[in-house]
């Protein structure tokens, strides 16, 4: 794949996810998920979600923000955990830290719409998903939304980066395929997105 789409298959092995797991359980404890509504609409979306670092991204009827604190608890979001804050430095490709990682949960049937990324003010840094748990299909497409589009399965442990041509283009989550994956104990899927929003 070329164009900034970086595939890393199976990055963490199973004693690296478990760890991770272990360390995103303390930081969910204190941030736990919560279930964002569609801008206007106010329909909920299908993943629960919550995030670290400085800021977080957020939606609710208002619309589409980063913010630095937890919409219900009105805590501040725990740090980006030192293995993840690696994980960027190894493959970003970028010199300056992400300020903010998004925890998404997909529980049976959850999904997400095709999208783009595109609320950060720094396109020049790319996103780095990490997969978790139940493996998903992920759609891509091209930066217009009537695009072509193909898939890509994302296994637990895989990492994707979008970055270059690839950071702006449509994406999302078709679904997640139930019991592929023993990883987490109440099943389902986690995928956390690190993204730099500020400009340097
Ligand atoms: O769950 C995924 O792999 C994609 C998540 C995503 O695109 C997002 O949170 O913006
Ligand atoms: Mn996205």
């Amino acid at each position: 794949m070329s164009n900034g789409l970086k595939y890393l298959p199976s990055y963490f092995d199973r004693a690296a996810q478990e760890t991770l797991v272990a360390v995103l359980g303390e930081c969910l404890a204190k941030a736990p998920f919560y279930t964002p509504v569609m801008p206007r609409s106010g329909r909920p979306f299908t993943v629960r979600m919550s995030n670290l670092g400085q800021l977080g991204w957020v939606s609710d009827r208002a619309g589409y923000r980063y913010q630095a604190r937890h919409p219900e608890t009105g805590e501040p979001w725990p740090a980006i955990p030192a293995v993840v804050m690696e994980v960027w430095s190894k493959v970003s490709g970028y010199p300056h830290e992400p300020e903010a990682c998004l925890v998404n949960h997909y529980r049976e049937g959850a999904k997400m719409g095709l999208h783009r990324d595109e609320d950060e003010e720094d396109f020049s840094a790319p996103v780095v998903s990490i997969s978790l748990g139940d493996t998903a299909i992920f759609r891509i497409g091209g930066t217009e939304r009537s695009g072509k589009t193909e898939t890509l399965k994302l296994a637990s442990g895989d990492v994707l980066v979008m970055g270059g041509a690839s950071r702006l283009r449509y994406h999302g989550i078709d679904r997640v395929l139930t019991g592929t994956s023993t990883l987490l104990r109440e099943g389902g899927r986690i995928n956390l997105t690190l993204r730099r929003v500020k400009r340097p």
